[in-house]
């Protein structure tokens, strides 16, 4: 076996973490830490998701609906609790919240002690579930800002730079993990024989500009003007393909690999869109900055947005930033 590929074997994800550091401060061991345990959140439910279709009451609806008035699904419910479990007696990570939990959750062994929040949304896509086809998790970290006094984490509502890492992992043909510490974009494979994230890629720069416009067209006439004028715009250029797979992740994962850009506008009806900042937009959005991309709501870059509530929603414009430019010139010009 050629030595390079074992050093690559043994690039693990935790291993990453602590090189970009170059030290073994208490930072470093602590990210490296909660990356781990991402990472066990990861396997559990890639784990999961293999088997489901071959195992009783793992797919279909709870019954429920969530706080975003959304059918729950038994797979949400599921990922839902792996994240808080595998940081039970962690001491490091002391706060939850997710796409499906109203408020956030307290770890109360890894309180105060615990330094970092973790915002997630568990399954993202979560129509594809029962059809086996991608979905993701996206996650983000932040530092804990002193004491939550209202309960309603307002202490973490604040703009995408605070972020620490985030990332998100897409359960495809292969599971992969794409994280950021704000020191570029690295991303993983799941080496199923080993049970590690293997290092396949670093430092990924997303293409200044690229083929793909990624969206849901079926809400063309929802829309404000600028973004049918943009799509008309598309329809009428050469060089542009359509792809929209139902989960973000995995139409961003497209886009951050080959270039191009993803809208999830705001309607008539709901102006705000449907992505909720904290858990999904915001995540991506640093992870996209990262890599040489631009994220924006139509008229800021997203990373600047403060948030007025946990579950707040933006609309969402991502990708190469010269496509990403383009829309919000569609934009402008309108205003
Ligand atoms: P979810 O987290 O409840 O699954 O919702 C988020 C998903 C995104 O992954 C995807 O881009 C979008 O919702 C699809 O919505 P629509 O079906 O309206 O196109
Ligand atoms: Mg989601």
């Amino acid at each position: 076996i050629p030595e390079h590929s074992l050093d690559r074997d043994c690039t693990t994800l935790s291993r990453h973490v602590l090189q970009q550091f170059q030290s073994f401060s208490p930072e470093a061991q602590d990210l490296s830490a909660i990356m781990s345990r991402i990472a066990l959140a990861a396997k559990l439910i890639s784990r999961r998701l293999s088997r489901a279709g071959l195992m009783a009451g793992v797919l279909g609806f709870t019954g429920e609906v969530n706080v975003q008035g959304e059918s729950v699904k038994k797979m949400d419910v599921y990922a839902n609790e792996v994240f808080i479990s595998v940081f039970k007696q962690s001491g490091l990570v002391c706060r939850l919240a997710s796409e499906e939990m109203e408020n956030p959750y307290y770890i109360p062994e890894n309180c105060p002690i615990g330094r970092y929040s973790l915002l997630y949304d568990p399954i993202d896509g979560s129509s594809n579930v029962d059809i086996n086809l991608n979905i993701g998790s996206i996650f983000s970290i932040r530092q804990q800002q002193g004491e939550d006094l209202d309960g309603q984490a307002s202490d973490l509502l604040q703009d995408g730079r605070q972020q620490i890492a985030a990332g998100y992992i897409l359960y495809g043909p292969a599971t992969i993990l794409v994280y950021s510490l704000g020191h570029g974009v690295h991303s993983f494979i799941l080496d199923p024989s080993l049970g590690e994230f293997i290092l396949s890629q670093e430092n990924i720069k997303i293409p200044e500009h690229g083929p793909v416009y990624s969206t849901n067209e079926g809400n063309f006439w929802q829309w404000e003007e600028p973004f049918r004028e943009y799509t008309r715009y598309v329809h009428r250029h050469e060089g542009y393909t359509a792809r929209y797979s139902g989960a973000l992740v995995g139409d961003i994962h497209r886009i951050l690999m080959q270039g191009g850009v993803f809208l999830y506008p705001g309607t008539v009806k709901k102006p705000e869109g449907k992505l909720r900042l904290l858990y999904e937009t915001a995540p991506l959005a640093f992870l996209i900055d990262q890599a040489g991309g631009r994220a924006s709501d139509g008229t800021r870059n997203l990373l600047d947005i403060v948030p007025d509530k946990l579950h707040m929603r933006t609309p969402l414009i991502i990708g190469s930033t010269e496509d990403v430019k383009l829309v919000e010139s569609f934009i402008q010009d309108w205003k």
